[in-house]
């Protein structure tokens, strides 16, 4: 049997596996690894309903708008409340920011973790049967349990993140997670409700030949952004975009790529929203040897002044961040 970098077989539990690696999760009271246990609860019952998306009235449009202005899907909308309900049984968080509402949501005041999530992102791509992705990041509290969450709790640097991850619905449905000790993938094996361990310490290339740009926005993009999607070009490298931000940052990293959602004269933050797109896949992207700017300034170090900030996205194999970053000097 293929043993785990970790000595752990290939197909150990999440369960196991979060067990016997308790030391990995800081602090270690049992709290992180039971609050992840909950998310890889939620993402069971997300996967459920994305399976059977085409066949349930719960896809299209939710008639609704979130705090965005974009146009709420019903999975959306119902992803969303399946993780606040997994993370209010479980009792492990204090507070959540969700892509899908405006305010925190405050939980149990007593517990020590504050969790950002995107429930179910590339939503334009549940209607057409592509891969969707939830991302979650989790973050220990600043403020004493007990008494009522604070911004600070909130708005922390990517940096301080104590664990992240995302959960792929994709042709299998893979959880990938780190505490800042590698970066583990877990297949869901539906017919026994396990996630099992398929990929154990995950590498992303240093270098690769794939880019994944929305190349429709090419003439919206900064002139460095069009030079270095040009250099890409010339280097013969395949583009690939599915337009579900975990679909495409998951190929990149086993294969070796570079994701970018650049800043666009009509967006000119960019799209993707810190706290709860770029800084989870951050960590795992720097976990497995890659890199995540925002074209000027690592990720992980932007310190956060707002819930639903955005910033600009470059991603994946460390030299073709470093190469991008290259044309921006
Ligand atoms: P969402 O949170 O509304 O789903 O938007 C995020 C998604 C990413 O998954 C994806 O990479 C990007 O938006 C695609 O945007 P675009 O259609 O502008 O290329
Ligand atoms: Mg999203």
């Amino acid at each position: 049997m293929n043993k785990s970098n970790l000595g752990l077989p290939i197909g150990t539990t999440l369960d196991r596996f979060i067990k016997r690696n308790q030391d990995e999760f800081p602090y270690a009271t049992g709290e992180l690894s039971q609050l992840v246990r909950d998310i890889a609860l939620a993402g069971k019952i997300i996967n459920r309903e994305v399976n059977q998306s085409g066949l349930l009235d719960i896809s299209g449009g939710f008639g609704e708008k979130n705090v965005q202005g974009e146009d709420q899907q019903k999975l959306d909308v119902i992803a969303n409340i399946r993780f606040i309900r997994a993370l209010t049984n479980g009792g492990e968080v204090c507070a959540i920011v969700s892509e899908e509402d405006e305010e925190v949501i405050n939980l149990n005041p007593q517990s020590r973790y504050v969790v950002c999530m995107d429930p179910l992102d590339g939503s334009s791509n549940i209607d057409v049967n592509v891969s969707i992705g939830t991302i979650f990041s989790i973050y220990r509290r600043k403020s004493p349990s007990g008494g009522p969450v604070q911004m600070e709790d909130i708005l922390q640097k990517g940096s301080e993140q104590v664990a992240a991850g995302y959960i792929l619905y994709g042709s299998s449905t893979m959880m990938v997670y780190t505490t800042g000790h590698g970066v583990h993938g877990f297949t869901y094996e539906p017919s026994l409700g396990e996630y099992l361990l398929s990929h154990d310490i995950m590498k992303c290339p240093v270098d690769g030949k794939i880019y994944s740009v929305n190349e429709g926005s090419y003439n919206l993009f900064d002139q460095h952004v069009m030079d270095y999607i040009e250099y890409c070009r010339g280097q013969h490298y395949s583009a690939r975009y599915i337009g579900s931000l975990v679909a495409d940052f998951h190929r990149n990293m086993l294969k070796g790529g570079i994701y970018m959602y650049p800043k666009t004269a009509k967006a000119p933050e960019g799209k993707l929203r810190l706290l709860y797109e770029c800084n989870a896949l951050a960590l795992i992207a720097e976990q497995a040897g890659g890199r995540a700017t925002d074209g000027h300034q690592r990720i992980l170090d932007i310190e956060p002044k707002a819930l639903h900030q955005r910033s600009p996205l470059y991603i994946g194999s460390k030299s073709m961040v470093d190469k991008m970053e290259s044309f921006v000097k």
